[in-house]
């Protein structure tokens, strides 16, 4: 029944049918099934093979644009539930969140930081596309303890590097801690532009982030 599901979740994505993945993803709350497992295991491989299949030329722009709005439906429809389901009073930290300059992908950027929310942290997400000034002005504004840089393009993950120097040249540096993510982003890389942390995804990412608090 749950596989079931789940297989119509990915297929509903890929197909880019808002509508489907929308009735799914209230089925599936109807039915009482997870809704972090109905992403990992429904939707996320639906944007995974959608992402091979623009890759191999099979599958053009619009095709993954309609993909990706089925699944940020699907995700709005989930996460009223997903944040009931580990609410938590006491705050744990403050993290300021983004995609890095020149990035527009936001669906694995705006899991952690529904994540991050679930699990008792303050997200202030600036968005995509964000220049390393401005994460550099959220972090003095809310006073956070920590920055996290998503990437999902090989040419954008140097805005991951500048966002440290920028936090670097402002004197902030060693009042944050830094984590950075996204799909091509490695353990290798956060090591060598000096972050702090590596989260491989949304719940590796409230991992790392307690862990550098001590929370
Ligand atoms: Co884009 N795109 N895209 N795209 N897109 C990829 C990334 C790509 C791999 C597809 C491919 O070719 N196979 C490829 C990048 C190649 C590369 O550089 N290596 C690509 C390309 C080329 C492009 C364009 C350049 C296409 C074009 O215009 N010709 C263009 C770039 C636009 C830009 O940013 N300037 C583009 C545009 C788009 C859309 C707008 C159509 C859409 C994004 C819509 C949106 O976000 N609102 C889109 C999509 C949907 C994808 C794929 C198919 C799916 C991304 C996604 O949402 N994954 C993607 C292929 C793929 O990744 N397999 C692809 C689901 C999400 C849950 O996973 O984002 O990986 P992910 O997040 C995970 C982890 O990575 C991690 O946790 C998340 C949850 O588990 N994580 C973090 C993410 N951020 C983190 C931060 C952390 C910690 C963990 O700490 C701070």
């Amino acid at each position: 029944m749950t596989d079931d599901l789940f297989a119509a979740m990915r297929q509903s994505v890929i197909d880019g049918d808002s509508d489907a993945a929308a009735e799914l993803a209230r089925q599936a709350l109807a039915a009482g099934t997870d809704p972090l497992a109905a992403i990992d295991e429904g939707f996320v491989p639906g944007i995974h093979h959608v992402g091979e299949q623009f890759r191999c030329g099979e599958m053009y722009l619009p095709d993954m644009m309609l993909a990706a709005r089925a699944m940020q439906r699907a995700i709005g429809i989930l996460e009223p539930e997903m944040l009931a389901r580990s609410a938590q009073r006491k705050v744990l930290g403050r993290v300021v969140i983004g995609t890095a300059k020149g990035d527009i992908h936001e669906i694995g950027k705006n899991l952690v930081g529904m994540m991050l929310t679930a699990n008792g942290f303050e997200v202030h997400d600036l968005g995509v596309d964000v220049p390393p000034e401005r994460f550099v002005e959220k972090v003095r504004e809310v006073g956070a303890n920590v920055v996290g840089v998503s990437a999902l393009l090989t040419t954008t993950m140097v805005g991951q590097r500048a966002v440290i120097t920028a936090l670097a040249d402002a004197g902030l540096r060693e009042g944050v801690k830094v984590i950075v993510g996204g799909a091509p982003v490695t353990r290798a890389w956060a090591d060598e532009i000096g972050a702090d942390g590596y989260g491989e995804d949304a719940v590796g990412a409230v991992t790392v982030t307690r862990a550098l608090l001590g929370a």
